[in-house]
């Protein structure tokens, strides 16, 4: 396939950002990294593209630590329990990977110690010695997080080694007066502590040559680059004093790991190699990841844009083997909550796995596609969640599709009634004409990641179906002038085939039924735009349909805008 870099590739690999294993998936990171790559992925699917969906959780790093030891068990204890929930709370939303893998498993360790050990090899890491605080008590060094004390500010005694919470000063460990150990508040000293770094100034020019390649790029992504070239790229660490990570693979570093984000991008290996060894062919993971016809698309929060668009690319520039480079990184920007900024610290936000709880997939992927920050901040209310729900998904599409199929089974038996491209009137023709343009309109927009535009593109499909089925009026035709009658439910049938298409991606549990009312075979994961891309014929038995979208009453909603006031204490 031929991508908006102009480049020809024969298999994608898609991945989103690995969450942190520290708890549940809410919108905004729904709308950030997953939902937007899952459509693309579906897309390319229905297709008949080949492609691999990556993903898996981000396991390690000092969070995580701090958010085992609050509950008292260990840090695996941990990750392993809210990998349990992610994975299946991302399941149930049909977010579909092809592997989900977790930081934690020894495929990880194996394959960033070998990336690791193969740029140590060649001299390309950097090694500094810098002055870190050390917990004689506990005989380890402390992360920024576990360290507190007098804040050299405000005065206040609580500061941490990051920042003050009371006056928000942020700070460097060594600028706290009287640091202690958060966990024990034993005293503190500073000894010397050696690194290795990424020197990714060292690299820059030819990041910048790379990056001036793809024009195509997202605005956001572009500049953002352009502002960290311009202050110079500095070193970036690799290795951290911590217990919890992936250990560094060399004599006399006991008591060091790898920094998150040298491994954690690593993890897109590591989880697609796990992925070749359960397919049996352990090592065609290889295909994927070395092979240059393979495109790779990072799909990300616009939080994370320098380390999939400079970092983890530069690491893979000077690794000795020829790794496959992001042929694109859409990263989209965030997503608020009725008007605010979304904050789990608070819990201010709307949790996966309680939505589902009440609601199904399709009106919050719909919604969410709908509204997605693909290139500013957007934000998501629960009346417009509704609104979306009841007026486009039920009004628009769920209407049209049952009051069709409906008519069909009330008089027809069911089966497409008589029709064909030869008697088609001018009104038949426009309507088809639509959307068959509505189609292709779709399909570039999917092409340059605009789901919004893809969707704008189906629902204006809805509506020239529905305004087609209300002007060609087959429930009066039907009295009076049967073989139109017959023609214009054929031809409705027709527009149902192509809204069925261009819905999938977004809302696929509701199209999966369309898709098997339709009586199409292909499945459609597997290549099904082709077989819709050809008519339904007279005769085909249809299934009986039932409503796809139900209506959501005020109450449920309501229930749903008063449980975030009180959170927000309003
Ligand atoms: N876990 C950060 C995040 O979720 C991080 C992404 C890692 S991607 C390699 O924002
Ligand atoms: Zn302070």
């Amino acid at each position: 396939m031929q991508t908006p870099s102009g480049k020809t590739f024969v298999r994608t690999l898609v991945t989103s950002a690995l969450p942190y294993a520290n708890g549940d998936i809410h919108l905004g990171h729904l709308a950030g990294a997953y939902l937007p790559a899952d459509i693309f992925v579906r897309y390319l699917r229905l297709r008949g593209e080949p492609v691999l969906f990556i993903c898996g959780t981000d396991e390690y790093g000092v969070p995580i630590t701090l958010a085992a030891e609050k509950l008292g068990i260990t840090p695996k204890e941990l990750v392993d329990r809210n990998y349990a929930s992610i994975s299946s709370s991302f399941a149930a939303f049909g977010i579909s990977f092809d592997n989900f893998s977790q930081t934690s498993r020894p495929v990880h360790t194996e394959t960033s110690q070998e990336f690791f050990l193969d740029l140590h090899r060649r001299d390309l890491l950097v090694q500094k010695t810098t002055k870190q605080f050390f917990s004689p008590s506990q005989q380890r060094f402390l992360a920024d997080r576990y360290i507190e004390g007098t804040c050299p500010k405000c005065g206040s005694t609580g500061a941490r080694g990051d920042q003050c919470e009371a006056c928000g000063t942020s700070l460097d460990p060594t600028e706290l007066i009287e640091p202690r150990n958060v966990l024990d508040s034993s005293p503190l000293e500073l000894r010397d502590t050696t690194h290795w770094f990424l020197p990714l100034g060292r690299w820059q020019e030819r990041l910048e040559t790379w990056l001036a390649g793809h024009p195509e790029w997202k605005d956001n992504v572009r500049q953002y680059c352009r502002g960290w070239f311009a202050d110079g790229l500095d070193d970036r660490a690799v290795t951290r004093d911590l217990g919890w990570g992936v250990p560094v693979p060399l004599a006399d570093h006991e008591g060091k790991v790898f920094y998150v984000w040298f491994e954690a991008p690593i993890g897109y290996i590591s989880a697609t190699r796990e992925w070749a060894a359960a397919q049996g062919d352990a090592e065609c993971w290889r295909t994927w990841w070395q092979d240059p016809s393979t495109r790779l698309v990072h799909f990300i929060g616009k939080d994370n844009i320098f380390f999939h668009a400079l970092m983890f690319p530069a690491m893979l520039m000077v690794n000795s083997q020829d790794w496959v480079l992001p042929d694109d990184v859409p990263a989209n920007e965030f997503l608020n909550l009725e008007g605010r900024k979304l904050s789990t610290s608070r819990g201010f936000a709307v949790w996966l796995p309680e939505y589902l709880e009440t609601f199904t997939p399709d009106p919050l992927r719909y919604t969410l596609a709908r509204n997605l920050p693909e290139t500013r901040d957007m934000n998501f209310t629960w009346e417009g969640f509704q609104a979306r729900n009841n007026n486009e998904l039920g009004n628009n599409f769920g209407n049209l599709i049952n009051r069709v199929l409906t008519f069909i089974h009330k008089y027809f038996d069911g089966r497409v009634p008589q029709w064909s491209e030869a008697a088609l009137t001018d009104l038949d023709r426009q309507a088809l004409q639509d959307v068959e343009s509505d189609l292709a309109n779709w399909a570039a927009a999917l092409e340059r990641f605009s789901v919004k535009d893809a969707l704008e593109a189906a629902f204006h499909a809805g509506q020239v179906g529905n305004r087609y089925f209300d002007e060609s009026a087959p429930f009066r035709s039907r009295k009076d002038d049967l073989v139109r009658c017959e023609q214009s439910l054929g031809v409705a049938v027709q527009i149902i085939r192509h809204l069925a298409v261009m819905l999938a991606p977004v809302v696929p549990f509701a199209m999966e039924k369309v898709w098997a009312w339709l009586g199409l075979e292909t499945p459609l994961w597997r290549g099904g735009w082709a077989e819709a891309s050809r008519p339904v014929p007279a005769g085909r038995q249809l299934g009986r349909p039932e409503i796809l979208f139900p209506r959501l009453e005020d109450e449920v909603i309501a229930r749903e805008v008063e449980r975030l006031r009180k959170l927000i204490g309003d």
